[in-house]
């Protein structure tokens, strides 16, 4: 049965001017407190209302998800508005404290948002992932294939520029991934003006030789009927030739410019054709695109019902059907109260109806709007997220006197592989192409890779010795990714989110080389705001890595891990500790005020510690504990973090008769120790009294007076903040100089990392200034 264009029609104007009111009352009418500017995006709204109507209520079916063009947002509460799933309240409070998010938010709105968006391009590129990880759960038969949906991003045309959308496109490509749509809002326009023209017909070939179907939504039906009439092939080749900056800087001035421009380039011959259309009749003609026109939308989603991959091109007018459509600076222009006022007159609204869902329509067309809105099969409310689905097992620290935290990840992780269980099953490895480097091998060629299609391990056949088994096949746990680091992140926010999005938790753990987080920094922030649940193992750690050099050297992560929300940061120094912290980690990844972890690693294999009691864990997972506890009043301690804890505890040994009650601190985690302090900083303010924070508690002992040396393979800042818990003075040790080749006795002495660095800085402690 055809769908009610006429109701579709209705639809999409009423989106328009929802999304347009809201922006418009949170800008001029609302109360603003503070006098600055609120913003929203009227003409990135108007692109896009006819696609969106034309997917939300008629194409999406219940287990398709969206990724909405973030500045497109208000459209997707008014389509929410219009199904009752969202709120006036909300729609008035839009970019206020509460209110609805400026751009949509899976965490915050309160309307379903399949993924969050705000950082364009990621949000169309964690579609693909999605679709990944909707083939992996049905491979591994945690998914009904009949329960595949599409994966689906509406990106603005300015998304095209983006680099992790070809990264992406090729990583899918490899994978074959399917079920993925990505629509393109084609208005030609970007933030700051026109986009260039020299890329216009490059993007379909482009995707189509990465094996998606290209379907190019350009002309309107008004546009087509017109091409058929004498002189519509010279109109139709005008068209195509028409500059994006032509094309829009006419559809701003109107019908009479329209008229103008055409006849002096087409001259008579397309008079008639001219002569048949008013100046409102043919700017709508010029201005009917594809991506405007609800008989060419529906064609075209219903034509794509397969599973390949789809990019439709759907040309648009930025601003339709507004006052400043097609204008160049028209981004984050906003409607005048005259122009918002015609608006209004033109679609029949009367004053004090602005937010009627329905004011204005005749009787018949308010039911066939409401029949349609009330059709659409898409979701309406929040689904609960599935906390709690895997029992995490006690996880034993690998044997062996000296080891590597590395080396035992890998062993952790095997072990887990050869006990099996739940959790085991449910965890899914990836890695851009650092698997064999980071210590995963022996994981992988227990569980294999993950491939839709069975993958030979060619050199096995061939009977050529190799330490990894590098076949494919669909029970396989291990998604092998290229060496594009954000395309991991990418990964991990869609595998992490797999219990939100397709209802079966997995534990999504990635590997990466520590210094190259830096290239995925905005994808994994993408990740966390998301809250998607995943372990990140970044190693080697510092200039412990030695010979490999500067480049390879990392040196600022522990900061950023302070730095970013939603991502906790453990780094242990012994195996044991490691052990613990994988442990907290699985359970921290399903709990639901929990959060994903960040294990910085090294490759340095140390002398492990004797441990007498099971004291220090608890410590160790609020973020630090003393391995040797200090004296009561002691004047200074060394604190330290991770692979250099041989020459802290070196240094210990020697300064132990000179400083009495020195102590020696752990930091396992500089993150979560500054986050305890300045919590209890604002608690105090904000619900009265509360408890000293771990690293208050930690550094009671010392007198006031104490100094304290930190050392960390990495950005001394990291540790150095720790002299502002009790005012203690602070000599700060760490690497704040790109690293150098060089053995580790050359490298921590030129980095003053060495033992006699710390005897040093102790001493300066006591040294009047
Ligand atoms: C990574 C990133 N860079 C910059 C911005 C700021 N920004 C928001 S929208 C936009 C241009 C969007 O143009 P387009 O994607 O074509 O969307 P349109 O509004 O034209 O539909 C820019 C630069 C952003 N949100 N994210
Ligand atoms: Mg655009």
């Amino acid at each position: 049965m055809d769908p009610d264009f006429d109701a579709l029609r209705l639809v999409d104007e009423r989106l328009r001017w929802l999304s347009a009111w809201t922006i418009h009352h949170a800008n001029h009418l609302r109360e603003s407190g503070d006098g600055l500017k609120i913003g929203g995006h009227q003409a990135s709204c108007a692109s896009m209302t006819s696609i969106m109507t034309a997917l939300y209520f008629h194409a999406l079916g219940p287990n398709d998800k969206v990724a909405v063009k973030p500045h497109a947002g208000p459209v997707l509460h008014a389509v929410h508005y219009l199904l009752g799933s969202q709120t006036r309240a909300q729609l008035e409070a839009f970019r206020g404290y509460g209110g609805m998010q400026s751009y949509p938010s899976r965490t915050k709105d309160r309307i379903p948002v399949d993924f969050s968006t705000g950082s364009v391009g990621l949000g169309v590129a964690i579609t693909a992932f999605a679709s990944l990880t909707q083939d992996y759960l049905i491979a591994h038969d945690l998914m009904a294939p009949e329960a595949a949906g599409r994966m689906i991003a509406l990106m603005g045309d300015a998304e095209l520029d983006e680099g992790n959308v070809y990264e992406c496109l090729i990583e899918a490509a490899k994978h074959d991934i399917r079920n993925c749509w990505w629509i393109v809002d084609y208005n030609r326009q970007s933030l700051d003006a026109t986009t260039a023209d020299r890329m216009f017909s490059r993007f379909d070939e482009i995707f189509a030789c990465c094996g998606w179907r290209v379907v190019t939504l350009k002309y309107g039906r008004k546009q087509q009927a017109a091409f058929a009439a004498p002189g519509g092939d010279l109109l139709r080749a005008w068209i195509d030739a028409c500059p994006n900056a032509d094309y829009a800087a006419l559809t701003y001035l109107g019908g009479a410019a329209w008229r103008e421009r055409l006849l002096k380039d087409l001259g008579g011959a397309v008079k008639p054709l001219l002569d048949a259309h008013d100046d409102q009749a043919l700017a709508d003609l010029m201005t009917n695109l594809g991506g405007h026109d609800m008989e060419t939308l529906v064609e075209a989603f219903d034509g794509a019902q397969d599973d390949v991959p789809t990019l439709f091109i759907a040309y648009t007018i930025k601003g339709f059907g507004l006052p400043f459509a097609g204008h160049k600076d028209n981004h984050a222009g906003l409607m005048n109260p005259g122009q918002i006022d015609a608006l209004r007159r033109s679609m029949g609204i009367a004053e004090g109806e602005e937010w009627a869902p329905w004011a204005g329509l005749g009787g018949n067309s308010v039911e066939a709007a409401k029949a349609l809105v009330e059709d659409s099969r898409i979701a309406r409310g929040k689904t609960a997220r599935p906390w709690r689905v895997a029992e995490v097992p006690a996880i034993a620290a690998p044997a062996g006197a000296e080891q590597s935290t590395q080396a035992a990840f890998g062993r952790i992780l095997l072990d887990l592989s050869r006990a099996g269980g739940p959790l085991a099953d449910r965890i899914v490895t990836t890695s851009p192409d650092v698997t064999v480097s980071t210590n995963l091998g022996a994981w992988v060629n227990q569980r294999g890779l993950f491939r839709r299609q069975e993958l030979a391990d060619v050199f096995a056949a061939a009977n050529i010795p190799s330490a990894q088994k590098w076949g494919g096949h669909q029970a396989g746990q291990h998604v092998e990714l290229g060496i594009a680091e954000n395309n991991l992140f990418l990964a991990l926010a869609a595998f992490g989110l797999a219990g939100e999005l397709f209802g079966e938790r997995l534990f999504p753990i990635g590997t990466v080389y520590d210094p190259f987080i830096a290239r995925g920094l905005d994808a994994l922030n993408y990740a966390c705001y998301q809250d998607a649940r995943f372990m990140l193992v970044a190693t080697p750690s510092g200039v412990t890595l030695g010979p490999e050099g500067g480049a390879h050297q990392s040196i600022n992560p522990p900061l950023i891990a302070l730095g970013q929300p939603g991502l906790r940061h453990y780094e242990p120094a012994f195996a044991d500790e490691l052990a613990t912290m994988m442990e907290e980690g699985f359970r921290l990844m399903q709990a639901e005020d929990g959060e994903s972890v960040y294990l910085r690693l090294t490759t340095r294999a140390i002398a492990q510690q004797p441990r007498a009691d099971e004291g220090w864990k608890a410590d160790a997972l609020a973020g630090g504990y003393w391995l040797r506890a200090p004296g009561p009043g002691a004047d200074a301690a060394l604190i330290y973090c991770g692979a250099i804890a041989p020459e802290a505890l070196a240094a210990w040994e020697a300064l132990k008769e000179d400083v009495p009650g020195l102590g020696l601190l752990a930091v396992t985690s500089p993150d979560l120790l500054h986050r305890g302090w300045s919590e209890r900083r604002g608690a105090r303010w904000r619900k009265g009294a509360s408890a000293p924070s771990h690293v208050e508690r930690l550094l009671a002992p010392l007198s006031r007076d104490a100094g304290l040396v930190t050392i960390i393979d990495g950005a001394p800042a990291s540790l150095s903040w720790l002299g502002g818990v009790m005012g203690h003075k602070v000599s700060p040790l760490g690497v704040d100089r790109f690293g150098q080749t060089g053995n580790l006795p050359d490298l921590y002495r030129a980095y003053r990392l060495d033992e006699n660095a710390v005897i040093e800085a102790t001493a300066e402690l006591f040294l009047a200034d």
